[in-house]
């Protein structure tokens, strides 16, 4: 018998190929993911009502081999956005389609200096931690060696990290509004205490910016613990 969100992708996927651009964007998501955290608190950041399609990564093997997604994001990945006709993978990239398609404040600050800055913490958490403790490489490790080869490369990237926020920091990463560094930010964090036990005492910079980023709403109501898709408290 086809998954549940198998069953809903594919009729999503089939509406999507006759949808208008005034159709809501579909989420494909998966409630503990961190890059599918960081496109949902951009979609909220920009006001914007979506629908949304769970992909259980753990369930049966992983709902993201299936091959519905598989023909969404050929790598196998949450999070994917269909909007406006076409199918986005890459938490970056569609962050960045928002911030220049829609309304509103921007994620992307107009000076070229705070840009570059908004880069490259969004790129050092993106591509210099997150991806070294992703699901699928954590897999090809023998199941006593998970937990310290995720705790080596989140401490060693948030060592760097703190550095470089307190050269950009005011309230935020980059000052005092909110940009995609603090998008990228607030679920690796989460992510590193929830799941991998990292203690943030000798981050102070980034505990201190986490903190005023889970009193926005745009975190709250994206939180992994309010999902559709988030089990029922044991
Ligand atoms: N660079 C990608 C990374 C996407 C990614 O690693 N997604 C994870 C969840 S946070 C995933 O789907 N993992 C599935 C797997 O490893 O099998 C992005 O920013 O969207």
């Amino acid at each position: 018998m086809m998954q549940r969100a198998e069953r809903v992708g594919e009729e999503s996927l089939g509406s999507s190929r006759n949808m208008e651009s005034t159709s809501k964007p579909v989420l494909y998501t998966y409630f503990r993911s961190s890059c599918s955290w960081r496109v949902r608190i951009a979609l909220a950041f920009k006001g914007i009502a979506y629908d949304q399609v769970p992909v259980n990564l753990v369930k049966g093997g992983g709902q993201q081999h299936a091959d519905f997604f598989k023909a969404l994001n050929p790598m196998k990945q949450v999070p994917a956005l269909s909007i406006d006709g076409i199918t986005i993978s890459q938490s970056l990239a569609i962050i960045q389609y928002l911030d220049e398609t829609r309304p509103g404040p921007r994620l992307l600050p107009e000076d070229t200096k705070k840009r570059a800055q908004v880069r490259m913490i969004s790129d050092h958490i993106t591509s210099g931690i997150q991806p070294l403790q992703n699901l699928h490489v954590l897999q090809k490790l023998e199941a006593e060696k998970k937990l310290e080869w995720a705790q080596y490369f989140i401490v060693n990237g948030f060592q760097a990290l703190e550095s470089l926020l307190q050269q950009t920091a005011g309230q935020y990463c980059v000052g005092d509004e909110v940009t995609m560094a603090d998008l990228c930010l607030v679920p690796q964090v989460y992510n590193a205490v929830s799941r991998f036990k990292v203690d943030l005492a000798p981050f102070p910079t980034i505990a201190k910016i986490n903190n005023a980023l889970l009193e926005l709403q745009i975190f709250k109501v994206s939180h992994p613990s309010c999902q559709p898709d988030t089990p029922p408290e044991p």
